[in-house]
């Protein structure tokens, strides 16, 4: 089995090459969903990883399995849904900034629920990772991830959150505290600076740590300014890579993946932090959620170079 396992919804995207969603011809379809583009970003990097849900029997889900197949996510436990179908969703980045329309609810990976996951060796596993786009699915959903961050036993299994706000999916005001709860069931707690404050109305990375005082490590993204790692009374801040943003999504992801990765190779804090910049800034420069990336060693050797010349 694979030392690192992701789980939650995974969509076919559809995005015009060109102009708006209302008036293009010619749209391209895509393989997107938060927590397998840290799959195949964890895959790229080198380690063995393994992604988990449900799929609609239909093209989309064929294609997302054969797509993450191909970038080396192993998908062999994905349960195939003969009821229900794989979420979908448009992205529009004609006016500058992207709005994404979602055509998910009552999906098969909303029908995710705690029985699913018994077959997944989850004990087995060093690290699982989540995100809190899984609890606004659907009530099994949310049950389930409250029973795996909220009722385990702290052990061998390192679980990272990252708390990926939604707020199509779900309200500030009903997140916010299932957030919470959720996010400090989990061993490594990653979130954006922004989004902590629409939540929780924390302006700061260090009043952040104050709401995550147990988390054994925390991440605070801080878009283009950069990432705070805290771990015990330690923190350790690495600035973001300057770079041209052709469009945003999916970057919060690549930086998980390049931070995870590193962690599983028992890199150093700062390394780790490096690491998730630099996957980052690959997405935040092209249109896809995951983008094809560098070679392994390129993207390594760039995570190593000095701070000064990334700005
Ligand atoms: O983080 C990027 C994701 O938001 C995107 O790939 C789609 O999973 C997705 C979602 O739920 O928005």
């Amino acid at each position: 089995t694979a030392a690192a396992l992701c789980l939650g919804e995974t969509m076919v995207m559809l995005g015009a090459d060109e102009g708006s969603l209302s008036e293009s011809a010619v749209a391209r379809l895509y393989v997107a969903g938060a927590e397998s583009n840290v799959a195949t970003g964890i895959a790229h990097l080198g380690h063995h990883v393994e992604w988990f849900s449900r799929l609609g029997d239909d093209p989309f889900g064929e294609r997302i399995r054969s797509s993450l197949g191909n970038r080396g996510v192993d998908t062999r436990r994905v349960i195939v849904d003969p009821d229900h179908g794989t979420g979908i969703y448009f992205k529009d980045w004609s006016s500058g900034e992207s709005s994404v329309y979602y055509y998910r609810s009552d999906s098969a990976a909303a029908q995710l629920s705690l029985a699913d996951f018994a077959g997944l060796e989850l004990s087995t596993r060093r690290l699982c990772h989540l995100s809190g786009i899984t609890p606004a699915l659907s009530p099994s959903c949310d049950a389930a991830m409250g029973e795996l961050l909220l009722t385990r036993e702290r052990g061998d299994t390192v679980i990272s959150f990252d708390v990926n706000h939604r707020a199509q999916l779900w309200s500030a005001e009903v997140a916010a505290p299932r957030m919470l709860e959720l996010a400090r069931g989990a061993d490594i707690v990653i979130v954006g600076r922004d989004e902590a404050e629409t939540l929780w109305g924390t302006a700061t990375a260090e009043a952040i740590r104050e709401l995550f005082a147990d988390a054994p490590l925390l991440v605070v993204k801080d878009s283009d300014i950069g990432a705070t790692s805290f771990i015990g009374s330690e923190s350790y801040f690495v600035p973001a890579l300057r770079v041209e943003v052709v469009e945003p999504i999916g970057a919060g992801d690549a930086f998980a993946a390049g931070f995870l990765s590193a962690w599983l190779d028992d890199e150093d804090p700062v390394s780790c932090l490096r690491l998730g910049h630099v996957m980052a800034a690959h997405v935040l420069r092209s249109l896809g959620d995951t983008p094809q990336l560098p070679p392994r060693a390129e993207l390594l050797a760039l995570a190593r170079l000095d701070e000064r010349s990334w700005r």
